[in-house]
């Protein structure tokens, strides 16, 4: 039977199946192949005794994110906030740029709307909103504003939350997911240095899961080639293939169908973050 590994546990794995949760173990076949399961594979089991099962195949993975081990991600939650932290816009972009590079669905939630600033909060909603991004304002604090992204998630797929350190991602997912533990109002520490045994955790919502671990902590468009990055904003695309140059940067070229657009159809905030990330893509690639 089919079956999604929740986590990985010691040699084996968590699977929800249709009949349960089960403990599995690689077929030795497999094992020797050194595919190991991560949280978000699609997997083929053969039950056995005991809640015990047997993944016989592991599907090959639409996509991966490392740090955190998930695979198979279909949607990411962006979290941002516009006070405690006050979060640049360009960090925002940044996640988004990534969700797009990796064709993962893409949504915004902008939190801690108990602390004021309506006035921005709107900004910030129209601004994402016109671009495609379905935007939640909520307080996680709260619990208010929570219910449309659970829906969201609820739909199905696997959801990982993203976003910088202290915007309430850990208080988001405990909103969600009331019984998991993990860390609010700590620094995660995962990753420095530190050696931490901690796997990502699958939980359900609905027809979906939610990741425990936040996503796409690689904060750097390593990978991406600059002339991909005009691409990954997707307000830009109509106007992709209109400059004068084809190969424009989109930065002071002459007949630039971009920049044009710019205080019209294009956010100026966006747009001074593409320059940004253009530039951390040129500089990527010098530096290898
Ligand atoms: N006022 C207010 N504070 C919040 C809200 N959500 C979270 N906080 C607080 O913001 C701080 C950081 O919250 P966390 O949930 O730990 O943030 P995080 O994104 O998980 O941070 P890292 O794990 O470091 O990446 C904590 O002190 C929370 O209590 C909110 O909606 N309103
Ligand atoms: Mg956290
Ligand atoms: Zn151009």
């Amino acid at each position: 039977m089919e079956g999604i590994v929740l986590r990985p546990q010691g040699q084996g794995c968590i699977v929800e199946t249709p009949s349960g949760r089960m403990l599995c173990w690689m077929r030795g076949r497999l094992r020797q192949t050194g595919v190991s399961p991560l949280a978000g594979d699609r997997v083929e089991v053969l039950p056995g005794a005991q809640g015990e099962g047997v993944i016989e195949s592991v599907a090959p993975r639409r996509n991966q994110l490392s740090r955190p081990a998930v695979a198979n991600v279909d949607r990411v939650v962006t979290v941002t906030s516009l006070v405690d932290p006050r979060v640049p816009p360009l960090l925002l972009d940044r996640f988004l740029a990534l969700a797009e590079k990796a064709r993962v669905r893409a949504v915004v939630v902008v939190n801690k709307v108990d602390l004021g600033r309506a006035q921005e909060i709107l900004q910030v909603e129209n601004r994402y909103r016109s671009v495609g991004y379905p935007v939640y304002p909520l307080s996680a604090r709260l619990g208010e504003g929570v219910e449309p992204v659970r829906r969201e998630i609820a739909q199905g797929g696997v959801t990982v939350l993203a976003g910088v350190t202290g915007v309430g991602k850990s208080s988001l997912f405990r909103c969600l997911i009331p019984g998991a533990s993990v860390e609010v109002g700590q620094l995660t520490r995962q990753g420095h240095g530190r050696h931490t045994t901690k796997h990502t955790e699958l939980f359900p919502v609905g027809d979906g899961y939610l990741a425990d671990t936040p996503g796409f902590s690689a904060l750097t468009l390593e990978g991406v080639e600059p002339g991909e990055v005009a691409g990954l904003f997707p307000e830009f695309r109509p106007f992709l293939g209109r400059c004068r140059f084809s190969d424009c940067r989109h930065l002071d070229d002459v007949g630039c169908a971009v920049t044009q657009a710019v205080g019209t159809r294009i956010d100026p905030v966006r747009y001074e973050s593409y320059t940004f990330l253009l530039r951390e893509a040129m500089e990527a690639r010098r530096s290898h």
